[in-house]
């Protein structure tokens, strides 16, 4: 059989109706959402630090044991805050190319350079024993991000930044609920932001959060999102408009109901994606962190083209054949987008790790109602495909 009557045969087979996306989010019960939306109607108040806003951000500090927490729009406007919150609007600031366009971004916005430094090839983060060699007299902070939920090396990074008097700011938009060494992973770092969208584990459509340490910073950080406003008569800065409004604050109470189950169902898509593709050549699972209780938001292979006998990019492509649409988290780098590639920094040869990896990861379709029985068919495919198709190429 050739190798496209192969591929048609397994098509056949395992192929889906539907396409199974990257993720999905669970919906909390309409009627509950009602419920809310009535009490939203009878007060007719919308946003600016409604009742539901606050109970929110109760009932996040308490679930992520934290004690400072501000809700946000988005996790980019959070990300934008942390950073005037924190006085970096000038010189330079060290972070990683494997992440989403917003982390640079953000940067960009403060009028900051971003310097980018490779990656660790266990974690995918920010690679600590390489973060000195980025330091000059211009470097501000380090703005690390916890990928796919990995921890950074947070002992490495904090010595680094204790020895050359920086600031430290994760970009913990993956993190969500994870817990590292008993502690919240967005708990790190002089200030942290965490990501509410749609395609996130705990959701509120558009969101997001930054964690401080201290009730000046919280007050400082609330200022900032709300136009830079401190009284009828004050305005202390050049905020900006960064609030969650009620609408927003009731899915979240509702999500939030729902997080513990939605990790459990995660996980068990994680148990069947590990148990299928172990042995699998050529493929390398995502990593597992020591210390870490993690929240299963994405799941992120590696595909070495020789072991596999088939190049990422091939094994995407033919997994949509399937209706299988998983997604090349994070291909482009961000060091290789027009408005950052002429950056020394961003020289490919600087980033060798980084390269590879965005060369060869793909996240697989993990959300909670994900069922057991497409997982497994997910897995057998990207199982049997070297075999049944890639294997048979001439
Ligand atoms: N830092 C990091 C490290 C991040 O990953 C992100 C966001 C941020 C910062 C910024 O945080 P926010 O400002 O967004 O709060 C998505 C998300 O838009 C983005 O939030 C997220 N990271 C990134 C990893 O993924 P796209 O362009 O891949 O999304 P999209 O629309 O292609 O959606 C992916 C899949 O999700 C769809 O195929 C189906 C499903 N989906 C999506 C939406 C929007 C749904 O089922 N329902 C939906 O409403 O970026």
């Amino acid at each position: 059989m050739d190798n496209a009557s192969a591929l048609d045969t397994m098509v056949a087979q395992y192929g889906f109706s539907e396409p199974i996306y990257v993720t999905r989010p669970t919906m909390p019960s309409l009627e509950a959402y009602t419920a809310l939306l009535e009490g939203i109607w009878d007060s007719r108040w919308l946003t600016n630090d409604g009742a539901l806003h606050t109970q929110l951000e109760q009932a996040l500090c308490a679930y992520l044991a934290t004690e400072h927490l501000s809700l946000f729009c988005n996790g980019t406007i959070a990300l934008l805050v942390a950073l005037q919150a924190l006085g970096i609007n000038e010189g330079e600031v060290i972070t990683t190319p494997f992440t989403f366009p917003a982390t640079p971004h953000v940067l960009h916005w403060n009028r900051v350079q971003p310097v980018f430094c490779d990656i660790d090839p266990a974690t995918y983060n920010l690679d600590a024993t390489q973060i000195e060699a980025c330091i000059t007299p211009d470097t501000r902070a380090i703005l690390g991000v916890h990928v796919y939920g990995t921890p950074c090396d947070v002992d490495a990074i904090d010595a680094v930044a204790q020895r050359h008097g920086l600031r430290v700011i994760y970009d913990a938009a993956h993190a969500f609920g994870i817990r590292y060494r008993d502690r919240s992973l967005a708990d790190y770092g002089d200030m942290a932001v965490l990501s509410f969208h749609a395609t996130k584990l705990f959701s509120t459509g558009e969101g997001g959060a930054l964690i401080s340490h201290s009730s000046q910073d919280r007050r400082r950080v609330n200022h900032l999102k709300n136009f830079g406003i401190a009284g009828e008569e004050a305005v202390i800065g050049p905020g900006i408009n960064g609030k969650m409004s009620e609408f927003q604050a009731a899915f979240g109470l509702l999500q939030l109901e729902n997080v513990d189950a939605e990790i459990a169902n995660r996980r068990a898509v994680a148990e069947t994606y590990r148990a299928e593709l172990a042995g699998v050549p050529g493929l390398t699972l995502p990593p597992q962190p020591s210390q870490t209780q993690l929240n299963y938001a994405y799941f992120p292979i590696l595909v070495d083209p020789e072991g596999y006998s088939a190049d990422r990019d091939t094994l995407h492509a033919t997994l949509k054949r399937f209706n299988v649409v998983a997604r090349k988290y994070f291909h482009l780098l961000c060091s290789r987008y027009a408005c950052y590639a002429g950056l020394p920094s961003a020289e490919p040869a600087n980033l060798p790790v980084a390269e590879r990896i965005a060369r060869e990861v793909l996240c697989l379709p993990i959300y909670g109602t994900l069922s057991p029985d497409d997982s497994l068919t997910i897995a057998r495919i990207i199982a049997e495909l070297p075999e049944r198709v890639f294997g048979n190429r001439p």
